[in-house]
């Protein structure tokens, strides 16, 4: 043991510890401040980031026995507080720089130090700052970020006054478009927010920490558990394995199509005969701490006979290759699109025919925050799970069989979470704590550390694509036929919907009357597919997007203006036959295109013999909702004091599901005059919300929106006097009127058929990108340099939230682009090896402009947003590298040693 006297937060303390604790872990678990976030854990991310004797420190790698005696320690709690905010802290709501807050501790302080040592910090002085102290965020493209410091500065040095920060509610009380700061915004900035993690050690005594048993290879069968040696070891409750499931052991994929060869019900919830992929769960152990636990799971014996592991789509796809899943074809299902008429005799009459295969890879998803969840048994003897689920509702029925439960005895609930981008509209760790706390009669807490988030949660599903344009001379498309195979890894669940994406979006954005094409699922042994931002589209849209660009090349003509002369304007259909219910493209092109001439015209005056710049532009689409006929409910309920609550599920990654549901019930409830601090949400419990439906698909503020909306006008329907005015609760309980409501609403689609025609969405986001971008031709190094982004979102309900979409789906589109990657397992697992965007990757110039077109279906107009920055503008990045150099990338990432094989290929 150690002791040290230490100054923490201005309060003198005397610390006890193991030299080997880390200074985050005595923070958080020795001093209950919370605020210091571990995400990395390895010194990547700078979410534990604190000030120790005025330098940033990583906490999460800084031993307790390296601190001095007298050290000086500042946490986000010393540096301001929920009544008492530091200027950085109004800064931080002010440009909604906390989206999903996880990072916004660790940032804060960073910034805290800067600010000590430096009050007039240049913008490029904060970047350079924030690179050297590797503070990473995944949701906010960092622009916000850099403008909260400066302005923060300005209140420090007396330029500025704080109150210039702060939100006034307009004269007319509306805060829909306004820049409002989200609910959760203050709990964030001040690290009171607590996140699975920090909820977890706050757990009762007696709680049970679990550490999981994992398969080292991708494919294996399964001779023998031995766990007679892990169960001696101290500390452990019980080692539980699949013979303590109660239930089926399997978390049912549910399939979406009668076509689907597969039955769902492949992935299991502790493998039993065999190992499908690295990381699988053989075994969870339950110990009174987790180091305990993580001893006795290193003793816990596999028997495997290793089998030959099919790690992509072809290598599945091969006439030897075994089945994975035994009597379930490797390639289980198959979507066509057939569009208007056949094609091949348009491809031998066109003009100019382009072709091309492109593939765009497993992409990680690399939220800060680590997979974490709980689970216990209340009072009523329910099994209750918490967990960063986004689709709750969704991931009971997926999970309650196989854990061997009634549904009706499961509560399942949302903790704040630090991220998801998708990956979490899968089941990860839900069904592991049911199956340890049912088997243990005990609360339960799993906390993944980061390489397991990396290496044991789904991934994006790579798509090898063949895609062929014929056109007419003057440029207009004719034809697009296309193939594509869609590497799955070993779990069907929503697989078969994601085929059908690229039926719905490869080509999309484009009057193209005759289409023809055929797209397949794949059993692989990589990284199981998951949904990640943009579900298929960067995928599909990269395909097309550079091909519309290679057309141009074969035309001769100009790439913006062949986009211009084949985007949907009236008349024209998406690809799976659709009306597009606005016509927004054309005018986003018009906008684009005076600042494409003039970026055209700045990079071939800035190219050097050393540096060549580019510029490239992609069009980007996507729907709003699951597909076909989507629901949600929303109850609204008036409550004695004036207040209204509303409940239902939308799901909070990050992008800011409150400010989404406050503002829009807040619209719908005007008539009322009622303040947003009396509308109260009660969001993601099981047991209190009625079904929103998952948070994927930009469908929230669509779906559940008018869910809302719904709930809402029956209750002033309920309210509303004959001579106009609104009863309160008295009046109403006096009348015997209701003052609950449940509202629905369900989108006037279809689903689409087996040649991939329907209408799936009521409603689209629209988006044209434009990326400048500098290669470096000794290294084939691409920067880049500028993002312009115009997006049709519908009406803006929320800037800031609006903005914080743009900005941080685009730092993604640049890591799709340039760096990240989950094809090497050892390689890619840790922030670092799989290229994460730090700040000096993001350009600090990203200009957004709204075309704000009215949405029939979305609620006071509003599409949504959160995917449509994740669309498609890599494409434009990509074709910005041919313009900069001619080195046509069509297998992502474009990494600098690529870029440079192909400029050498050109020398
Ligand atoms: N919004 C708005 N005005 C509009 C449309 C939307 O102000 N016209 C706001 C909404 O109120 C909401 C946000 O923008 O706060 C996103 O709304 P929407 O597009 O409806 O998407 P969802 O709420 O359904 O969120 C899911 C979507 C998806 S599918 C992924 S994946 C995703 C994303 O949003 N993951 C994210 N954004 C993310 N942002 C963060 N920070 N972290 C993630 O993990
Ligand atoms: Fe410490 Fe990432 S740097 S948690
Ligand atoms: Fe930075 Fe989410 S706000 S990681």
């Amino acid at each position: 043991m150690i002791k040290r006297s230490l100054m923490i937060n201005g309060a003198p303390r005397m610390a006890i510890a193991k030299p080997d604790t880390t200074l985050a872990t005595y923070l958080r678990e020795s001093l209950g401040l919370t605020s210091v976030k571990i995400g990395c854990g390895t010194g990547q991310c700078g979410s534990c980031s604190v000030i120790v004797d005025g330098k940033v420190v990583r906490s999460c790698s800084y031993k307790m026995s390296r601190l001095a005696d007298g050290a000086v320690i500042t946490t986000l709690e010393g540096i301001g507080t929920p009544d008492h905010l530091h200027p950085l802290q109004v800064a931080w709501l002010a440009h909604g720089a906390a989206q999903c807050g996880f990072c916004s501790p660790g940032f804060i302080v960073s910034a805290k130090a800067l600010l000590d040592q430096n009050t007039s910090p240049t913008r490029e002085d904060v970047r350079d700052w924030f690179q050297k102290h590797r503070n990473a965020c995944r949701c906010t493209g960092y622009k916000p970020l850099v403008d909260a410091v400066m302005d923060a500065a300005a209140v420090l040095r007396g330029d500025m006054k704080v109150n210039e920060l702060l939100f006034k509610i307009p004269e007319d009380g509306r805060i829909w478009g306004t820049k409002y700061p989200r609910p959760s915004g203050i709990a964030k900035v001040t690290g009171t927010l607590d996140y699975g993690a920090d909820l977890g050690i706050k757990m009762p005594e007696g709680t049970l920490r679990c550490a999981l048993v994992q398969a080292e290879v991708s494919h294996a069968r399964i001779l023998g558990i031995d766990t007679s040696e892990a169960e001696t070891m101290p500390g452990v409750a019980k080692v539980v394995t699949h013979k303590d499931i109660k239930g089926k052991n399997r978390i049912t994929g549910l399939i979406t199509f009668p076509t689907n060869k597969g039955d769902g019900w492949d992935r299991p919830i502790l493998c039993d005969d065999k190992v499908y992929q690295y990381g699988d769960a053989i075994a969870i152990v339950c110990a009174d701490t987790e180091e305990h636990a993580k001893a006795a799971a290193a003793k816990v014996k596999v028997d495997l006979e290793v089998l030959p592991a099919y790690m992509s789509a072809p290598e599945a796809m091969a006439e030897d290759a075994m089945e994975i899943h035994p009597g379930t074809p490797n390639v289980y299902f198959e979507q066509k699109i057939a569009k208007g008429e056949e094609t091949a005799s348009y491809f031998e009459k066109a003009d100019v025919v382009a072709e091309g295969d492109f593939y765009v890879g497993r992409q990680p998803h690399m939220p800060i925050e680590p997979d974490v969840g709980f689970a216990f048994f209340n009072e009523d003897g329910k099994l209750c799970i918490h967990s960063k689920s986004i689709g709750l509702h969704l991931h009971l029925y997926m999970i309650a069989p196989g854990l061997g439960i009634e549904p009706e005895n499961v509560i399942m609930v949302q903790n704040p979470a630090g991220g998801t981008f998708g990956y979490k509209f899968s089941p990860t760790m839900e069904a592991l704590v049911g199956a340890a706390c049912m088997a243990t009669g005990k609360p339960v807490y799993l906390n993944y550390t980061w390489y397991q988030q990396q290496t044991y949660t789904g991934k994006r599903s790579p798509f090898f694509m063949n895609v062929r344009f014929a056109a007419d001379k003057q440029g207009k498309l004719l034809a697009m036929e296309s193939d594509w195979s869609v590497d799955h890894g070993p779990y069907s669940e929503f697989g078969d919907l994601l085929t059908l994406r690229g039926a719905q979006f490869i080509g999309a954005g484009y009057d193209i009357p005759n289409i023809r094409g055929e797209g397949r699922t794949v059993c692989t042994n990589h990284a199981w597919g998951s949904a990640f931002r943009g579900y298929g589209s960067p995928q599909s849209e990269f395909a097309s997007e550079v091909l519309m660009d290679m057309l141009a090349e074969k035309l001769g003509m100009d790439p913006l203006e062949l986009r211009y002369k084949n985007a949907y304007r009236p008349g024209a259909t998406t690809p799976t036959g659709q009306n597009p219910e606005v016509f927004s493209l054309p005018d986003m092109l018009d906008t684009a295109r005076p600042k494409y001439k003039a970026a055209l015209e700045k990079a071939a005056k800035n190219s050097t013999a050393e540096v060549k710049r580019g510029v490239g532009i992609s069009l980007g689409v996507y729907g709003c909702g699951l597909d076909g006929p989507d629901t949600a409910e929303v109850d609204a309920e008036l409550h004695p004091d004036g207040t209204v609550s509303i409940y239902t599920t939308w799901h909070d990654h990050g992008q800011g599901a409150d400010i989404g549901a406050l503002t829009t019930a807040h619209e719908a409830l005007r008539p009322l005059g009622i303040a947003p601090e009396n509308i109260k949400l009660v969001l993601n419990d099981t047991e209190f919300c009625p079904n929103g439906g998952p948070a994927g698909g930009s469908r929230s503020q669509v779906v559940v929106g008018r869910g809302i909306k719904a709930a809402c006008e029956l209750l002033l329907g309920g309210m509303r006097k004959s001579d106009g005015t609104y009863r309160t609760y008295q009046e109403m309980v006096d009348e015997k009127i209701a003052t609950k409501y449940n509202g629905k609403w369900t989108a006037p689609c279809t689903d689409c058929d087996t040649n991939g025609q329907g209408n799936p969405f009521a409603v689209y986001m629209y988006g044209i990108f434009m990326a400048e971008v500098a290669v470096e031709v000794a290294t084939g190094k691409t920067t880049v340099e500028k993002m312009t982004m115009i997006a049709d979102v519908g009406k803006i309900v929320n800037k800031l939230a609006v903005d914080g979409q743009m900005y941080g789906g685009v730092a993604q589109a640049i890591g799709l682009a340039l760096t990240e990657d989950f094809e090497d397992i050892k390689k890619h697992s840790t922030m670092k090896g799989a290229g994460f965007p730090y700040i000096k990757q993001v350009p600090d110039e990203i200009e957004l402009i709204y075309h704000e077109s009215d949405r029939p279906e979305g609620p006071f107009g509003a599409a949504g947003v959160g995917e449509l920055p994740l669309t498609c503008p890599h494409a434009a990045v990509i074709n910005a590298i041919y313009n900069a150099c001619g080195v046509r990338i069509t297998r992502l990432p474009a990494l600098p040693e690529k870029v440079l094989a192909g400029l050498q290929a050109k020398a």
